[in-house]
């Protein structure tokens, strides 16, 4: 296949998404003409209300989630606990440069394409876009081209004015970022309020999140900062802000555990070590109660590349990634389809109902009419005696 195929089938999966988008949101309106029209009267919709509670503010708020364009498995939380080191070992190529301080000043949003591109987009809406085609990111060189180039848009210790940017976009081959998945690096929380507001806005856009946590400050768990979040991510979900996002599929990434055995032959280091992993696994538990146990990661980022059991570790961590893209491809679809699927049902429960009723003599209605009186009493007995 050539490239300009390529090209013409990633434009071709693109339009048939956004169609299909379109499509959902136009049923999500017929249901709505049908359930506001006359015959569709207010005792069923009564019963409708009944059997799917805030049904009208819920398709209200689908309908905007089918059209976020961002698909996003999320990098999140502290400063400086690896987060732009991991999305480098995940795309096998050195995109950012970890730094001690903290660094990363914007959404940095990271696609599957053919070429390679950047685009950003400044406080102001205004967009930019950098067409780097002409590079092999696959070689030394090419690498090296686009880590100088984005380090303006993305890097605070590099780039003073790179905060303006809301975001900034690029696109070069990932082919395991399926669909339309992103991979989004966000300014950790607990450095400057200037960037660590961006990440905080853009959560409802994510699907899935890793949370990268530093083992060497006090557990990882300092201040409060990932409970905190955690809370912001359940409170968009009860106002079904995320109704796509599944949290059994969330990843923790622990980092940085070669800061904490810095003698292997030191017993005592061992000790650290497992109270430390109680510690912050205990936490984790504690305030993301739907964790899977083997979405827990002991990493140490840097060492991935040079020691044998950091190897092992981040390939399971990868094969769990690689799941969790595949699972949550086209997921918005899915969810709300489904969602129309059970309003539709209900509506037709109700309708089927109202017709038997109508073709049932005046004796019979009054029979069924007490049967389910003689029921509901005795189901109000049976509550009360419970
Ligand atoms: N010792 C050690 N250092 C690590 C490890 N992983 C990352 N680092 C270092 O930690 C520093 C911060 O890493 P980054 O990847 O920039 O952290 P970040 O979470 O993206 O930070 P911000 O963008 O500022 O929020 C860098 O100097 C990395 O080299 C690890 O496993 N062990
Ligand atoms: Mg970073």
């Amino acid at each position: 296949m050539g490239l300009s195929d390529v090209n013409l089938e990633t434009h071709f999966k693109e339009f048939d998404r956004k169609s299909m988008q379109r499509n959902v949101v136009s049923m999500f309106d017929d249901l709505l003409k049908i359930i506001e029209s006359d015959e569709y009267d207010s005792h069923l919709r009564q019963c409708l209300e009944k059997a799917s509670p805030g049904y009208l503010i819920h398709i209200a708020k689908r309908k905007k989630d089918i059209l976020k364009s961002d698909h996003g498995i999320v990098i999140a939380v502290e400063t400086s606990a690896g987060k732009s080191t991991l999305v480098n070992k995940i795309l096998g190529i050195r995109v950012f440069k970890g730094r001690n301080m903290e660094s990363t000043s914007t959404i940095c949003k990271i696609r599957n394409s053919d070429k390679v591109i950047i685009k950003t987009e400044l406080d102001n809406g205004e967009i930019d876009v950098k067409d780097m085609s002409n590079i092999d990111v696959k070689t030394k060189e090419g690498e090296k081209i686009l880590r100088e180039t984005l380090k303006n848009f993305t890097d605070m210790t590099i780039a003073k004015g790179s905060e303006k940017y809301k975001s900034v976009d690029v696109g070069l081959p990932v082919s395991f970022l399926k669909g339309n998945t992103i991979l989004v690096d966000t300014p950790g929380i607990g450095g400057s309020e200037t960037v660590s507001h961006k990440m905080k806005e853009y959560l409802p856009n994510a699907v899935s999140f890793i949370f990268v946590i530093n083992v060497a400050s006090a557990g990882g768990m300092q201040r409060d900062r990932l409970p905190e979040i955690l809370k912001s991510i359940i409170d968009l979900q009860m106002d079904d802000e995320m109704p796509c996002f599944d949290p059994r599929s969330v990843i923790f990434v622990t980092n940085k555990w070669d800061s904490i055995i810095r003698d292997p032959d030191d017993s005592s280091e061992e000790d650290e070590v497992k109270n430390t992993w109680k510690q912050v696994t205990d936490s984790i538990n504690e305030c993301w109660p739907l964790v899977r146990n083997e979405n827990i990661f002991k990493m140490n980022l840097t060492q991935v590349n040079k020691e044998e059991n950091s190897k092992l570790e981040f390939n399971k961590f990868r094969k769990v990634l690689e799941m969790v893209v595949k699972e949550n491809e086209n997921i918005r679809i899915r969810e709300h389809l489904r969602y129309l699927c059970t309003l539709l049902d209900d509506v037709c429960t109700g309708v089927r109902t109202r017709q038997e009723l109508i073709n049932r003599s005046r004796e019979e209605q009054e029979r069924k009419a007490k049967e389910h009186r003689m029921k509901i009493y005795e189901l109000n007995s049976k509550c009360e005696k419970v």
